[in-house]
C-alpha cells in the first residue's frame, strides 16, 4: 500500500484536500493519521505558533481574520505569510461568536492559497481536543505554513494548554471589566506575551488599559527594574488597543508578533519553549502510554479482588495501587 507514502508526499507537497484529510484523521486519533505524523514530524518545528486566547466574544475570530489579513497583504516591504488558522472550541461548534467568527473569515480569506482554517469542536474529554490541537498544529507546520494562529476560548484549562502549545500568546480582551479587573484571573496575565484589548471604540478603554497594565507591572516588578537598570534583554508584555471591525491597531499587533519572535530568537526562549512542549508532549504520551498497557495487563478478577479489600478496610487504595502497578516478585525459597 502506497497510500499512506501519498498522503505524506502530499502534505508535504502543500496540497490541501490530502491535508485536509489527515487533519481529520488525527482529529479521530485514527492509526493512519498518527503513522502519517510520525513520518512528518521531522518537517516540524518552523511555523510560528501563536495561541490566541481571552474572554467569550472578546473578538478573537474578528481579530485572527484581521492578523491573517495582514501577515498576507504586507504594507512595509515584509515578504507575504502562508498563515493557517485552527479555531478550537472545547464547548460547543455553534456559538454565535464562533460562527459569525467563520463567516467573516469565509468572506475575506476565501480562495487565497496562503491562507487555511481549520474547526476543532470538542469531541469527548477536553485532554483529547489539546492531544488532537496538537497533531493538527503539527500537521500544519509540516504542510509549510509560516504562522499557525490557535483561537481557544478562555476557558480553564484550555488556556494553559495553549501557551504551553504557542511560541506568542495573544490574550484579547475586552473594555468595560475597567471596575471588575479582579475577574481577570492573574494566570491569564502570566501566560500573556502581548496582551489586546479589543473593541477600542467602546466606553473604558483606558481605564482597562491603565489597569491591565498596573497588574502587569504588579505581577513582573522585575520586568521594570531590569530593564532599567541592566542590559539584559526582556520582554515586557505590551498591552495594545485595537477595533477589529474597522482594522484598526492591526499593524501595531502584527509588529508586536515580529518583535516577540525576534526576542524569543534572540534570547534562545525560541528553544526553550519548543523544549518546554516537547516534554510536556511526551509525559502525556508516556502516561497514556503506560495506562493503556496496564489497563490491558491487569486481569478485571484481580481488579475486582482488590477494589474488595479496599471496600473491606484491608488495604489502601495507595497500598493496592502499588501492588496493581508492581507485580509482587517471586518469593525467595531459604
Ligand atoms: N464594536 C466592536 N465590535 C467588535 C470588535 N471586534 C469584534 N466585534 C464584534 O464582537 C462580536 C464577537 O466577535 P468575535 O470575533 O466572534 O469574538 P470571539 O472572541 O471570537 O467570540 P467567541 O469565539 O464566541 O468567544 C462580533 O459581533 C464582532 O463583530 C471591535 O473591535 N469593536
Ligand atoms: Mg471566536
Amino acid at each position: 500500500m502506497t497510500g499512506k507514502q501519498d498522503l505524506v508526499e502530499s502534505v508535504l507537497a502543500g496540497k490541501r484536500l490530502p491535508l485536509a484529510r489527515l487533519l481529520t484523521l488525527v482529529e479521530n486519533d485514527a492509526p493512519e493519521g498518527r503513522a502519517a505524523l510520525d513520518q512528518l514530524f521531522t518537517h516540524t518545528g518552523r511555523a510560528h505558533l501563536i495561541g490566541v486566547t481571552g474572554s467569550p466574544g472578546s473578538g478573537k475570530s474578528s481579530l485572527v481574520n484581521q492578523i491573517a489579513l495582514a501577515l498576507r497583504n504586507p504594507t512595509d516591504g515584509k515578504p507575504a505569510r502562508s498563515v493557517a488558522i485552527v479555531a478550537v472550541d472545547p464547548t460547543s461548534p455553534f456559538t454565535g461568536g464562533a460562527v459569525l467568527g467563520d463567516r467573516v473569515r469565509m468572506r475575506d480569506l476565501a480562495g487565497d492559497p496562503g491562507i487555511f482554517i481549520r474547526s476543532m469542536a470538542s469531541r469527548g474529554a477536553l485532554g483529547g481536543l489539546s492531544r488532537a490541537t496538537t497533531g493538527v498544529v503539527q500537521a500544519l507546520d509540516a504542510a509549510g505554513f509560516d504562522i499557525v494562529l490557535v483561537e481557544t476560548v478562555g476557558a480553564g484549562q484550555s488556556e494553559v494548554d495553549i501557551a504551553r502549545l504557542a511560541h506568542t500568546t495573544l490574550v484579547i480582551e475586552a473594555p468595560g471589566m475597567g471596575d471588575d479587573i479582579q475577574a481577570i484571573k492573574a494566570g491569564i496575565l502570566e501566560i500573556a506575551d502581548i496582551l489586546v484589548i479589543n473593541k477600542a471604540d467602546h466606553p473604558g478603554v483606558d481605564s482597562t488599559v491603565r489597569a491591565l497594565r498596573a497588574m502587569l507591572e504588579l505581577g513582573h516588578p522585575t520586568h521594570h527594574r531590569a530593564a532599567a537598570g541592566s542590559t539584559a534583554v526582556l520582554w515586557i508584555p505590551p498591552v495594545l488597543q485595537t477595533i477589529a471591525t474597522k482594522s484598526e491597531g492591526i499593524g501595531e499587533l502584527v509588529d508586536a508578533i515580529y518583535r516577540h519572535a525576534a526576542y524569543l530568537h534572540e534570547t534562545g526562549a525560541w528553544q526553550l519553549r519548543d523544549r518546554i512542549r516537547l516534554q510536556s508532549e511526551l509525559e502525556q504520551l508516556v502516561q497514556l502510554e503506560l495506562t493503556a498497557r496496564w489497563q490491558d495487563s491487569v486481569s478485571p478478577e484481580l481488579l475486582q479482588a482488590t477494589l474488595s479489600m479496599i471496600e473491606a478496610r484491608q488495604i489502601s487504595p495507595y497500598q493496592a495501587a502499588i501492588q496493581l502497578t508492581h507485580p509482587l516478585p517471586e518469593p525467595h525459597s531459604g
